[in-house]
């Protein structure tokens, strides 16, 4: 049965893609245009209540909250594609540890700045430069503590590849393309390294090159 994934061009629904694809999980991909406003159509909201997007559909199995959304299809297909939660119950500890570091300590931060920066017109609001120069120091801050984590890891939870970098794919993507900040990246040694190498895997250049249907 293929999954269905409700969800728009932006980076939440390119987690649960990214997983899907490192799984070879088949899917199909329902628009929700939230510039159009149809995340709080009343159909949608019978999905997800909060009015966000992705969520998705599998058989009569309904989930959203992208992060909730990846580890269900990383234990469900354990054996198929690739491994991403590790293989024993301590790497499976720092998967979960760094995947709780991107919600909580890197995301935030980063979003706002995505936010300001890349949909504030959409918004109709003027981008706050203060608060952009905040965000990037906050964000800094995170990621020189990634560089010394990576000083001594392949990647974030161990030398093997895992949910907890896969998650953070797309807003990172939106750093270094769209935002213009890619020397945050660049001037971090091994954060470059284990970005050259999360960003070229087959299953996000997939994903990133998607027209999806704009
Ligand atoms: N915690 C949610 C956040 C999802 C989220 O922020 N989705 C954005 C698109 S990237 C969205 O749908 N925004 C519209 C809204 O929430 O009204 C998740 O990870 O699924």
């Amino acid at each position: 049965m293929v999954v269905k994934v409700y969800g728009s061009d932006y980076a939440s629904a390119k987690r649960v893609m990214v997983c899907l694809a490192e799984k070879n999980i088949q899917y199909e991909l329902i628009p929700v245009d939230i510039t159009k406003g149809e995340n709080k159509d009343p159909v949608y909201l019978k999905l997800q209540p909060f009015g966000s997007t992705p969520v998705i559909q599998d058989g009569d199995y309904t989930l959203y909250e992208s992060r909730a959304i990846i580890r269900y299809y990383a234990e469900k297909y354990k054996s198929q594609g690739t491994e991403l939660f590790g293989k024993t119950i301590e790497e499976r500890g720092l998967v979960e540890q760094w995947l709780e570091v991107e919600a909580h300590n890197f995301q935030p931060p980063l979003y706002t700045m995505v936010i300001q920066i890349l949909f504030s017109s959409k918004m109709g609001f003027t981008p706050d430069q203060n608060l952009i120069q905040e965000c990037e120091e906050k964000l800094a801050k995170v990621l020189d503590i990634y560089e010394e984590r990576l000083s001594t890891s392949k990647y974030l939870a161990g030398d093997f590849f895992s949910l907890a970098d896969l998650s953070h794919l797309p807003f990172t993507q939106y750093l270094v393309g769209k935002c213009e900040k890619e020397y945050m990246i660049k001037n971090r040694k091994h954060v470059s390294a284990w970005w050259d190498d999360i960003s070229n895997r087959p299953s996000w250049k997939k994903i990133r090159e998607l027209p999806l249907y704009k």
